[in-house]
Parts: structure tokens; sequence; C-alpha cells
């Protein structure tokens, strides 16, 4: 981690340890860490050096979490002026961090747009129940409720990080009336449930959404229910490495998220497995609201064309099956 800023590792480790969390969340943290990197860059004043730093920097922040599209997505914003042919090295630095910085603005814009969008969608008087904490699920239901369509949100707890703990302090403090559930009296509590509204880590080509684990669950009991489902997602949840048939990682965290270590150690013939995201299939997602539009899961690909057309090119061109920007660096 030579000559990598400690601020730079410290997100890392953030992203890492989940203390920051949430795909947009991750996503707008990495490309500041980015930001920072090149701002505080001190080695050679030449593209050529500044490019292999940075491309060490990249690879840096995407190994942190697998799931999340979102992370390198807006590390690959950043990096394609990392790799603009540039004849100096300041107009190169400069170039990287506004690319940063605009990652992060267009970001917090596409929270507010999606808001705006999905608080159309939520009809009069509706009872929500969402799962897990999503920034963007959150912000659609807190616009519906300023616009007086909220009358109580069923928040999960989500077992085993409890971050739906998070979603019902942010929904309280927001002004919203929140009930907190277990994750097992999802299918309980569900006829009286109007919409789910919850958010995505990772749309595949084929519109399935990968989210956090239980998802699948809660979208299955409201498909059960006839209750429409609707996923809050930036474009850059969107993942072009589907395009090219490969599969969205899922991440296994560790046991002691679920049982006590003194039980591990009392049982140690036990396996405990912690698996941290799901897959909903397109069937039991009714849309997928967007900064760019409310969209049926079946038009993914259109997203991915339209958005992010340019990262698939990329991948194809350079055969990736796995990014690794220090591959992509010309010596
Ligand atoms: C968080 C999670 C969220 C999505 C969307 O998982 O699954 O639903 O990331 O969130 P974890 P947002 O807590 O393991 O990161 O809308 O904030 O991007």
């Amino acid at each position: 981690m030579e000559g990598i800023p400690r601020e730079v590792l410290e997100i890392a480790d953030g992203i890492r340890s989940m203390r920051i969390r949430g795909a947009g969340k991750i996503a707008r943290s990495a490309a500041e860490a980015l930001k920072i990197a090149a701002e505080k860059y001190e080695g050679a004043r030449e593209p050529g050096a500044f490019r292999k730093y940075m491309a060490r920097v990249a690879d840096l922040l995407i190994e942190t979490r697998p799931t999340a599209v979102s992370l390198p997505n807006a590390v690959m914003y950043v990096m394609q002026a990392v790799f603009t042919p540039a004849s100096d090295f300041e107009s190169l630095r400069n170039s990287v961090v506004s690319a940063a910085a605009r990652f992060i603005e267009e970001s917090n814009n596409a929270v507010k747009r999606i808001a705006e969008f999905g608080s159309r969608r939520i009809k009069e008087n509706s009872v929500i129940l969402t799962h897990c904490h999503s920034t963007a699920a959150v912000s659609v239901i807190t616009e519906a409720y300023k616009q007086g369509k909220v009358v109580k949100v069923y928040s999960t707890e989500t077992r085993p990080f409890y971050q739906g703990r998070i979603t019902t302090r942010q929904l309280l403090e927001n002004g919203v009336p929140v009930v907190q559930i277990p994750d097992s009296a999802v299918r309980y509590f569900m006829h009286e449930v109007d919409q789910v509204v919850i958010g995505a880590d990772t749309i595949t080509s084929n519109g399935a959404v990968v989210n956090k684990i239980g998802t699948s669950q809660v979208a299955l009991a409201a498909h059960e229910a006839r209750v429409r489902v609707f996923v809050a997602a930036e474009t850059y949840k969107f993942s072009p490495m589907t395009v090219i048939g490969e599969l969205v990682p899922i991440e296994f965290r560790d046991p002691s998220e679920v049982v006590p270590p003194e039980w591990l150690q009392a049982h140690r013939n036990v396996r405990v497995l912690n698996p941290s995201f799901d897959v909903t299939p397109p069937e039991y997602i009714d849309a997928i609201i967007t900064e760019v539009g409310v969209i049926p899961p079946q038009a993914a690909i259109m997203i991915l064309t339209e958005r992010l057309g340019w990262a698939i090119d990329k991948i194809k061109q350079a055969g990736l099956t796995k990014l690794r920007f220090e591959d992509l660096v010309e010596e």
C-alpha cells in the first residue's frame, strides 16, 4: 500500500468493514477516494507514472466488496479520465479530479430524480414495505410521504447486520410513521401492504435485481399477495459485465455476523453460512425507477447500452472477465 494516502486506505477499509455501506454510498465514497488519491499524488509528475498509481488505487477499491456493481462502475467512470490521452501531468490530474467530483454530483442528483419519479408511483393512503437500508428507496418513500400519500411503512430488521434499523431511524427522522418487523414476519403483514419499495446493488442485463439477502423472499410474498414491487436504482447499478454473460458474484460474509463467536466455539461441527445478497428474477418486479425514467425490468439492456455502452465496449475490447485496472495501463 506504499504511496497510497491514508484517507484513501481508510475509505477502502470503511467499505470492506461496512462502515461505509449501501451501493450508492459505496460508489460515491470510491469516487471520493480516487479524487483524494489524485490530489495527494506525490510521485513522478508525468502521465505514465500517475496512471499506474491511479490503477493501483482503483484495483484496491474494487476489491473491497464484490457484489454491488456501483463500485466498479463508479471507479470506471473516473478511470476513463485517467486513460484519456494527455500531454501533461497537471491537466490529466485536473481532469481526474473533476471526473470524480462530477460522478458524486450526478449520483446525488440521480437520487433526487428517483425520489421525484418514484413518488408518483405511490398511491394515496399507501402502506409500504421496505427491506434493508437503501438511500434511493428511503428517498422515494420520504418524498411520497411529503406528498401526503404514505400512512405507514413496514421496515424489516434485515438480519444479520440489521441495516433495517438504519432505515427505521432515517424514516422516523423524516417524520414517516414506521413499524419495525422481523424479516420472518414479511408474509404475515403483506396483506396490509400496498407497495414494496426496495433498492438494488446490481441489476443484470436480463432485469434480475441483486439486493440484500431476503429481497427475493419479500418479492415472492408480494407476488403471491399481488402487491407491486418497485426497485429504486441509479443507472450505475446496472452491470456491464452481465452483458458478456458474467454472473454477479454473491458475497458471503463472516459467520460471526450470524451467531456469536462463543456459539461457534461451542458448536465446532456446525457450518454457518452468511450470504449477503440474493437474486430476484424480473418476473417479480413491476418497475425499476431510475434517474432517467421508470422502466420495466425487461428494459435493463436499454439502460445498459444507452448509459454504460462505453463500459461494455471497454470490457469487450480488453476481453475482460474480471476488471483489473493495472492490466489496462500501457507500459
Ligand atoms: C445494502 C443493500 C441496499 C442497496 C441499495 O447492502 O442491499 O439495498 O445497496 O442501497 P449492504 P442504496 O448494507 O450490505 O451494503 O439505494 O443506498 O444504494
